[in-house]
């Protein structure tokens, strides 16, 4: 390939490039260019500074858009049966979230319709929750099981994530969550439980070649952060990645714990300590913020964000889109939710949909910049500025896609 030969460039784009080291948050090159080769980005930088020789088939005119990489989603429990809607009018009917789960509400009713629906109704109900995301510029979805709790459920949630980044041009990631919490079958013994995931589950899906990482729900009424830690120690054992929900209704100590363990993620972090989050930066550890679930269930215990934010910790902002406490299909909505309820800045809440999630996906190195090497992923915008993307509610500004250098039809 001589200097200067692409498959396609794109012309007249603002750029968000959301590099790291750039002062204004967002990396912006105005009147800015770029090209791709083979679906990977092969240049970037001001119109003006093209090489005058360039030679490509397809030239695209963005006609004054703002570029940014493609959104990336980096906590969703997205594959589901079923919905919670029920619950949700009834607590709002004065039924107490006690009352619900003793009639075999919450987690254990989503469980019951996911063990019960076919893998294809599975499929069929999850896609378009995708297709949703993906209108609004997300190219890289994290996808969890932890709605099965038995092995053939867990499987089929996580064939059903794979087939969705078979069938849509997406990036799927996916995530075992087998410790998310208690299955009827083993009530009353949740060490017998985490045993069948450590010792049955987690390597047999591991084979399988469906886990690219591993979580767990730590918290009083799910995991212990002994329970949680056996986890961990299986997982390292197959050089799996680990994350975790940490600190949502209470501080376990569970930043801490997954730092330890070189996590990519701590999650929620509501009750973070000053311990946790020195441990999070000497491990590197992405905080990862979900203000929908802190809205839906009404919370009022902010995460420590000036703590994170004066420790350097990276902040990720995801939509953690489940039917229990997160029905969101918008990652946008997440980020205005980021700015107005966790007082993120946009240029902060665009860094965690892009170049944060990705480093909390272990995609750092390929995804969540526009930099020459990195993958061509990346979405067009019809907005004023980049804050627009934080600050409107509702709207959807996104007019292009590109993902892996290929443009996407945005549907949704
Ligand atoms: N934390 C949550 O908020 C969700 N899971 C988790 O670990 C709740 C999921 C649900 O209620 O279905
Ligand atoms: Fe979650």
């Amino acid at each position: 390939m001589s200097m200067g030969t692409w498959d396609a460039v794109w012309l007249n784009a603002q750029l968000a490039t959301m590099t790291d080291g750039d002062n204004s948050g967002y990396g912006i090159i105005s009147d800015g260019a770029l090209a791709i080769k083979d679906g990977v980005i092969a240049w970037v930088g001001k119109q003006s500074d093209l090489p005058t020789n360039y030679q490509t088939p397809t030239t695209h005119d963005a006609k004054g858009a703002w570029m940014t990489p493609a959104l990336i989603d980096c906590h969703t429990h997205i594959v589901y049966a079923g919905n919670r809607s029920n619950e949700f009018e009834a607590r709002l009917n004065g039924a107490t979230y006690a009352h619900i789960a003793a009639q075999g509400g919450g987690i254990l009713s989503t469980v019951r319709a996911t063990r019960m629906a076919s893998e294809d109704e599975l499929f069929n109900l999850s896609l378009p929750r995708v297709r949703r995301l993906m209108s609004e510029g997300v190219g890289v979805i994290e996808i969890k099981s932890g709605y099965g709790l038995d092995l053939d459920t867990e499987a089929k949630m996580l064939r059903v994530a794979r087939r969705i980044g078979e069938a849509l041009p997406i990036t799927v990631k996916t995530t075992f969550l087998g410790a998310h919490a208690l299955p009827t079958e083993f009530s009353d013994n949740a060490d017998g439980y985490i045993d069948h995931v450590c010792d049955v589950m987690l390597p047999s899906l591991f084979q399988a070649g469906l886990v690219d990482a591993v979580d767990a729900f730590c918290e009083h009424i799910a995991f212990s952060p002994i329970q949680t830690e056996r986890v961990f120690a299986r997982a390292r054992e197959l050089g799996l990645p680990v994350k975790l929900h940490a600190e949502q209704l209470s501080d376990q100590g569970g930043a801490s714990l997954v730092a330890q363990y070189g996590g990519l993620s701590a999650d929620h972090l509501e009750y973070l300590s000053p311990a946790g989050i020195a441990a999070m930066q000497r491990a590197h550890t992405v905080a990862t913020l979900l203000p929908s679930a802190f809205y839906f269930l009404r919370e009022t215990k902010l995460p420590p964000i000036d703590s994170l934010r004066a420790a350097g910790v990276p902040m990720a902002v995801a939509t953690d889109c489940n039917p229990g406490t997160s029905p969101l299909t918008s990652l946008l909505m997440a980020m205005n939710m980021a700015c107005t309820l966790f007082k993120l800045t946009p240029a902060e809440a665009l860094a965690g949909t892009t170049r944060h999630a990705a480093q909390a996906l272990g995609l750092a190195r390929s995804h969540g910049q526009l930099r020459v090497g990195m993958c061509a992923d990346f979405a067009l915008w019809d907005i004023t500025r980049p804050a627009d993307l934080s600050y409107a509610m509702g709207a959807n500004p996104c007019v292009g896609l590109v993902l892996g250098g290929v443009d996407v039809e945005l549907g949704g």
